[in-house]
C-alpha cells in the first residue's frame, strides 16, 4: 500500500493512525502542499479533487480519508475502529463527521487561501476565522462527549474508534495555531490517552519523512 500524505495534512494523519492501529505496513509518498503539489499533473491524475490523503492498494486509488478508514476497517476488522451495535457505530461515525464535516473543512488550506488571496481577507481576519470555527466545532463536542456516559478512555468507550483518528488530528492542528484548548478537558484527557499508543505517537506530523 501507497499512502500520499503531506505531514501536517490532519487527513491523512487520520489515516496515518488507522493504518497503524491495524498494524499495516505501507510506503508514504508526501505531496508537498505549501508548494502546490497536489495540483500537480501526476497527483491529480490519482486525486482529482486535489486533496491529501490517497492510498493506493492491490484494488485501486482511494480517496476521502473516513472512505479510506472504513475500507481499511472491513478489509482488515481486528482491531475494529467502528465496533458494536448500529447504535454505537452511529455516535463514533457521528463524532468523526462532526470534525471532518463541520470542522475541518472551514479550516483547509485551500479555504484560508480563497479568504485572503480573492476575498482580500486580512492575516487578523484568516486567523478570526480559524479560531471561530475551531472553538464552534470543539465546544460543541467537548459538551457532547463530557455529557455523555458512553464516551469512555476514548471518544467512544476503552479502545480507540474512528473517532479517535479525527479528534487527534485536529486537536494537533488546533495547537499548531496556537489556539488555546483549556476549555476542552475531555478532549485533551482522550488525546492524552491516545497518544500514548504507538500508533497514534507514530502518526504524529513531526514523526513523518516530510516533516519541517
Ligand atoms: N474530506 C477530505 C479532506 C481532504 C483535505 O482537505 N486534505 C487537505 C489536507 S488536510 C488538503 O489536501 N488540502 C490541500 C489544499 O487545500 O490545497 C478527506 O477527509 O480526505
Amino acid at each position: 500500500m501507497k499512502l500520499y500524505g503531506y505531514f501536517r495534512s490532519s487527513a491523512a494523519y487520520r489515516v496515518r493512525i488507522a493504518l497503524g492501529l491495524k498494524g499495516l505496513a505501507y510506503e508514504y509518498q508526501a505531496v508537498h502542499l505549501r508548494k502546490g503539489e497536489q495540483s500537480g499533473e501526476s497527483y491529480r491524475s490519482l486525486n482529482p479533487a486535489q486533496l491529501v490523503p490517497a492510498l493506493v492498494d492491490d484494488r485501486g486509488t482511494l480517496t476521502q480519508s473516513l472512505a479510506i478508514i472504513e475500507y481499511l476497517d472491513e478489509r482488515h476488522p481486528h482491531p475494529p475502529l467502528l465496533p458494536g451495535p448500529p447504535e454505537a457505530r452511529a455516535r463514533i461515525r457521528a463524532i468523526a463527521l462532526s470534525i471532518a464535516c463541520d470542522i475541518h473543512p472551514l479550516d483547509n488550506l485551500r479555504v484560508l487561501k480563497y479568504l485572503v488571496k480573492t476575498l482580500a481577507a486580512s492575516e487578523e481576519a484568516k486567523d478570526a476565522w480559524y479560531r471561530h470555527w475551531i472553538d464552534v466545532g470543539l465546544s460543541a463536542l467537548e459538551e457532547h462527549l463530557s455529557r455523555d456516559r458512553v464516551t469512555g478512555e476514548f471518544c467512544h468507550g476503552d479502545a480507540p474508534t474512528l473517532a479517535d483518528c479525527c479528534l487527534v488530528p485536529q486537536l494537533a492542528n488546533a495547537r499548531r495555531s496556537n489556539i488555546p484548548l483549556d476549555a476542552y478537558p475531555t478532549l485533551r484527557r482522550i488525546e492524552a490517552r491516545c497518544n500514548a499508543l504507538p500508533a497514534f505517537a507514530a502518526a504524529a506530523p513531526d514523526k513523518q519523512p516530510d516533516a519541517e
